[in-house]
């Protein structure tokens, strides 16, 4: 039977993990041509992963953004230096940062993160408001998705809210070099992300919400790629659902809940914001109303009086998303 011999002689640990790989990790969904309603009610709505590939293409920044470019309209300003989850180390120009850390030829880079937030916090602060406005000609706000009725930022008709003119909760361009990495995590009170990918690829792995509890420990998330498998002992049967990468031109949609590790596979730069829209509202007032869970609750409350309600009590916030 020589050819079950040669069979046997391939299966491998690894090939076996490449092959029950297979069978389970798969390939986002990619759209174009994309139906805003229709993207609302099957991806927003239902919390569905996907990635629309033609929403970019008149865009000045599709072409416009790369590294030289940035460092040489915003290079002298202090931007926002991350760790690997959400940690910032410090703030440096973003030229030393481009300089330091870009055209990195060693076999495994490691280093910060440049996530420059636009103002989330009632604070005087290295935010990346100017350089948004600096930069609001060469792009828009994607035609697939809602521009109105907003629970977070809040927004009732007939008011707009749109990426590249409004602040959005963690609005902020990314600028990452190879080996750059967000570990592990899910967006904080039922937000959904979205990551528009202009310069440079990043793969992303997506683990379901259903996952959630074999993966975390309150703020504490286990790293994939190194498991702690004592403060981490079911990790080993949660298995991820995508493996994909994110090229240039791309936009994902990441819903709430899904939990995702993101690494720059090269150089990178990105813009992403979060939100939560009336269209899935559930997961939001779940989150804000759950008094254990207090990541950031000045981000909502600054959201919130931006919008003219200040001092919101966490059921107050809850019943202004009910009336959307
Ligand atoms: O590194 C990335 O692009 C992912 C960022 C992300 O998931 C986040 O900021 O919540
Ligand atoms: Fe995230």
């Amino acid at each position: 039977m020589p050819t079950q011999r040669f069979v046997l002689q391939h299966v491998t640990t690894a090939s076996v993990l490449e092959y029950s790989k297979d069978q389970f990790v798969k390939h986002l969904e990619r759209l174009e041509k994309v139906d805003p309603a229709l993207f609302a009610a099957e991806f927003i709505a239902k919390g569905i992963p996907a990635i629309v590939t033609d929403a970019m293409h008149a865009w000045p920044a599709k072409d416009k953004w790369t590294p030289p470019y940035f460092r040489h309209e915003f290079g002298h300003l202090g931007a926002q230096l991350y760790d690997n989850l959400f940690g910032l180390q410090s703030i440096r120009p973003l030229g030393e940062y481009i300089d330091t850390y870009f055209d990195n030829h060693q076999d495994n880079p490691r280093g910060y993160y440049v996530r420059w937030y636009v103002k989330f916090k009632p604070l005087d602060f290295f935010w990346s408001d100017d350089v948004f406005q600096a930069i609001i000609a060469d792009w828009s706000h994607p035609y697939f998705l809602p521009t109105t009725s907003y629970v977070v930022p809040f927004c009732k008709p007939p008011g707009t809210a749109l990426a590249h003119k409004n602040p959005f909760p963690y609005k902020g361009i990314f600028i990452s070099a190879r080996g750059g990495r967000t570990r592990l995590h899910r967006d904080p009170f039922g937000t959904d992300a979205v990551l528009c990918q202009f310069y440079g690829s990043k793969r992303f792995t997506f683990y379901q919400p259903a996952d959630d509890d074999k993966l975390r420990q309150g703020h504490s998330y286990v790293d994939p790629q190194n498991p702690d498998t004592h403060a981490f002992p079911n990790f080993i049967e949660a298995q991820p659902i995508y493996d994909d990468e994110l090229k240039p031109g791309e936009i994902l949609f990441i819903p709430s809940g899904w939990l995702h590790d993101v690494v720059s596979v090269s150089d990178s730069i990105s813009i992403t914001w979060n939100f939560a829209h009336a269209a899935r509202r559930g997961p939001f007032i779940k989150e804000v109303c759950d008094s254990a869970n207090n990541f950031d609750r000045d981000m909502l409350e600054f959201f919130f009086s931006a919008a003219g309600h200040k001092g919101l009590a966490p059921n107050e916030m809850a019943r202004l998303a009910q009336s959307i």
